[in-house]
C-alpha cells in the first residue's frame, strides 16, 4: 500500500492546529475529519455539503457563501503519472459542494497560466478530458474505499467513478457505470465558463451536477460518500503537464478510494 508522504501529515497537523487556534470564532468554518482516518493515521477530511440548489451556467455567484477550499502546489498532491509544478499561477484551484433533492453540485474555479484545448471539442461526450485542461470528480458512493476503482469486474462503477469535464464544455464518464451519459438530467451534466485575463492567463469556472442515480441511488441526503478532485493540466498541447488532487496516493491518484476524501450529503432542515 502506498504510503502517504510526510509532508501530507504535517499538513494535517497544521490544520489542526489551525482550527485549536480559531476555535473561539463561531463564525468560522472548522476543519473536519471523517471518523475513518487515512492508512497511516493522518485525518481524513471531511466536506459538509449543505443544501442548496444551483444554476448550470458556469457562473459561481450563486455559490456565494458557501465555503471553498483551495488546492494549491503547496496543499494538494501532483498524481505521479505527470510532472508537478511549484508555482500556483501556473496552476491552483478551489472548489466547493452543495446538493438539493436530487443531485450533488460541485464549483471549481482554476487559475491557469495557459489554455490548452487541442485534444477534445465541445460536444463531445466520449472526450479524452485528461490531455486538455479539464476536471476529474471521483465519487465511491458505496464508500468501501476500494484498492483499485477501475479493476477488472468494474466493481465500482454501479456506485460511482471518474466524471470529466473540460473547460470546452466536452466531457467524459467512460469509468462509469453510465458512458455517455452527460448532459442527461437523469444522470449528469455540467457548465463551463472561460476567464481571459489581462496577462494572457485564465481563470476557469466549472459546475457539475451529479445525479444520485450515478451513485447507483445509493447516495444521497442523509449519507456519505467517498469524494476526491483532480485537475489536469496542459499548457503546451498534447497530454497534460500535472495532475493536481486534493486528495489522492500517488501515483494513480485515481486508482485506489481509500485516499480520497469524504462528503456529508447534510439533508435540508
Ligand atoms: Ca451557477
Ligand atoms: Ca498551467
Ligand atoms: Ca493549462
Ligand atoms: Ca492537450
Amino acid at each position: 500500500m502506498t504510503h502517504r508522504p510526510s509532508l501530507r501529515l504535517l499538513a494535517a497537523v497544521a490544520a489542526s492546529a489551525g482550527a485549536l487556534l480559531l476555535a473561539s470564532c463561531a463564525s468560522t468554518s472548522r476543519q473536519r475529519f471523517a471518523s475513518v482516518p487515512f492508512p497511516d493515521s493522518t485525518p481524513r477530511p471531511l466536506i459538509i455539503a449543505e443544501y442548496r440548489p444551483i444554476t448550470l451556467d458556469g457562473d459561481l455567484a450563486d455559490w456565494e457563501g458557501v465555503p471553498f477550499i483551495d488546492v494549491t502546489p503547496q496543499t494538494g498532491v501532483f498524481d505521479g503519472e505527470s510532472q508537478s509544478t511549484d508555482c500556483p499561477k501556473d496552476l491552483s484551484y478551489r472548489f466547493a459542494l452543495c446538493h438539493d433533492n436530487d443531485a450533488l453540485y460541485v464549483a471549481v474555479r482554476v487559475v491557469d497560466d495557459v489554455l490548452q484545448l487541442d485534444d477534445t471539442a465541445a460536444g463531445e461526450t466520449h472526450a479524452k478530458a485528461w490531455m486538455d485542461d479539464a476536471i476529474e470528480v471521483f465519487i465511491d458512493g458505496n464508500l468501501n474505499r476500494a484498492p483499485h476503482a477501475r479493476s477488472a469486474d468494474r466493481a465500482e462503477y454501479p456506485s460511482g467513478g471518474e466524471f470529466s469535464l473540460v473547460a470546452n464544455g466536452a466531457a467524459t464518464s467512460n469509468c462509469t457505470g453510465w458512458p455517455d451519459s452527460f448532459g442527461k438530467p437523469d444522470y449528469w451534466q455540467g457548465a463551463t465558463a472561460i476567464h481571459p485575463q489581462a496577462d494572457g492567463s485564465v481563470v476557469l469556472t466549472y459546475e457539475y451536477r451529479l445525479t444520485w442515480r450515478v451513485m447507483g441511488d445509493i447516495a444521497g441526503p442523509g449519507s456519505r460518500i467517498g469524494f476526491t478532485i483532480g485537475v489536469q493540466d496542459d499548457d503546451d498541447g498534447g497530454n497534460r503537464d500535472h495532475a493536481l488532487y486534493w486528495q489522492g496516493f500517488s501515483p494513480s491518484c485515481w486508482k485506489d478510494e481509500n485516499g480520497w476524501g469524504e462528503v456529508f450529503i447534510k439533508p435540508a432542515k
